[in-house]
């Protein structure tokens, strides 16, 4: 696999895992996919991410595009004539932006890491952002074909969409990345699910999949296929290595040497969460008045509920204020709040002496987060939804 073509990056990323370079005449380039996060305080910086601070998550090197005229997208599968795509044709399509939080689902998975060794990516809070992504409804692509739009009297047949990608990765041998949806999802126009030519009212840059991705708001960033070049309408559940061997969520029982994979399903929704972002694991403050901010989101197009922030280790709570855009009030579930985007949180607390705050999110299911990371232990490390803590060290 070949790295010597990356795209620049912002160096503010705090780039993780075993990224290991090699110096060759043109410069130094990485060997291993680049997987990078901001840090924790810029995403409370802005309700809507800036693109050169979202995270990277890549399974192999950022593929090439240049001759965007002949790019397609081909559409196989169960379907009487197979067709192809090109950009004009997806860029006829009516455009929508939706506001959706894309949430790695390893997120936060080094402080799952740290009560027991788990396997995978090493991130810390900060594998999630919430963008603007511009596009073409999958809903309106799937018509072209001649399927028609979810309505009462529709079925799906059982049927999925798999989504496959331009890049390479050593997990499918050399394949390329792919994951499939339910067919009454895809189908569904309600879901919002996106093919995404535009990322924050720019086209996508090559890190986040240009020329066209695809967006499952809701859903963990796994299922959001960058680099698309293939849609397959299958029978069964897609049967690659992210939706099979990977991404699933095992009981803490479970280890390396009893697994059996096939006894769970790929891991779709993300659950409710909620992240501490204006203050560092360890931070040293002065005493006196500290307002916290962080962010809150789940999934499935559930809102937040309830922020609830405690300042003695989660013994007493009071609740933080919510908001997205600036000057709106957010209320949960409205048709004026983005239902597919996070929340940011905030409120100002007196902190005296040596202490732990602590933030958990209720969202519109009354769904809240585990207490303890213990217990939603699981060899992948995914879903790392437990109370967020962080110690503060009072200085006079
Ligand atoms: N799509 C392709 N083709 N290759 C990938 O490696 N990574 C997935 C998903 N889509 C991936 C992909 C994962 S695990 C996540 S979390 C998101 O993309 C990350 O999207 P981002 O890099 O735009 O933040
Ligand atoms: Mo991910």
């Amino acid at each position: 696999s070949d790295y010597s073509q990356e795209p620049p990056r912002h160096p503010c990323l705090q780039i993780n895992a075993k990224a290991s370079f090699s110096f060759s005449i043109i410069g130094f380039y990485l060997l291993e996919p680049f997987n990078a996060e901001p840090p924790r305080s810029a995403l409370v910086s802005s309700y809507v991410t800036p693109v050169d601070l979202f995270y990277k998550r890549n399974h192999g090197p950022i593929p090439v595009v240049d001759d965007i005229e002949r790019y397609c997208v081909d559409l196989v599968g169960l379907i009487e004539t197979p067709k192809k795509l090109y950009m004009k044709d997806i860029r006829a399509l009516p455009k929508y932006n939706v506001t959706a939080t894309l949430q790695c689902a390893g997120n936060r998975r080094t402080a799952m890491s740290k009560t027991r060794k788990v396997r995978g990516v090493g991130w810390d809070v900060s594998a999630i952002g919430n963008g603007v992504w511009g596009g073409a409804k999958l809903a309106d692509v799937l018509e072209i074909i001649g399927i028609p739009k979810l309505t009462s009297s529709t079925q799906s047949g059982g049927k999925h969409v798999e989504f496959v990608s331009i890049d390479k990765c050593k997990e499918e041998n050399g394949g390329p990345y792919k994951a499939s949806i339910p067919l009454s999802q895809a189908t569904n126009p309600e879901a919002d699910v996106l093919l995404a030519y535009e990322m924050n009212g720019e086209p996508l840059n090559r890190d986040h999949g240009y020329p066209l991705r695809v967006i499952v708001p809701g859903v963990i960033g796994a299922r959001s296929v960058k680099w698309l070049d293939s849609i397959n309408i299958i029978a069964e559940v897609c049967q690659g290595f992210f939706m099979q061997k990977d991404y699933k969520m095992f009981p803490p029982s479970v280890d390396w040497d009893n697994i059996n994979w096939s006894t769970r399903r790929p891991q779709m929704d993300f659950p409710v969460q909620s992240v501490i972002c204006s203050l560092e694991d360890v931070q040293s403050i002065k005493p006196g008045k500290v307002t916290i901010r962080g962010y809150a989101a789940s999934g499935g197009g559930r809102g937040i509920e309830r922020v609830d922030v405690s300042v003695d280790g989660g013994k007493t709570w009071i609740e933080a204020s919510r908001f997205q855009k600036t000057g709106m009030p957010y209320i949960a579930d409205d048709m004026s709040s983005d239902k597919w985007a996070w929340v940011l949180f905030e409120v100002t607390v007196d902190i005296s002496h040596n202490t732990e705050i602590v933030a958990k999110a209720v969202d519109t299911a009354a769904n809240v987060q585990p207490e303890k990371v213990q217990d939603i232990w699981n060899l992948r490390g995914i879903l790392n939804t437990s109370w967020h803590r962080v110690q503060v060290r009072v200085g006079h």
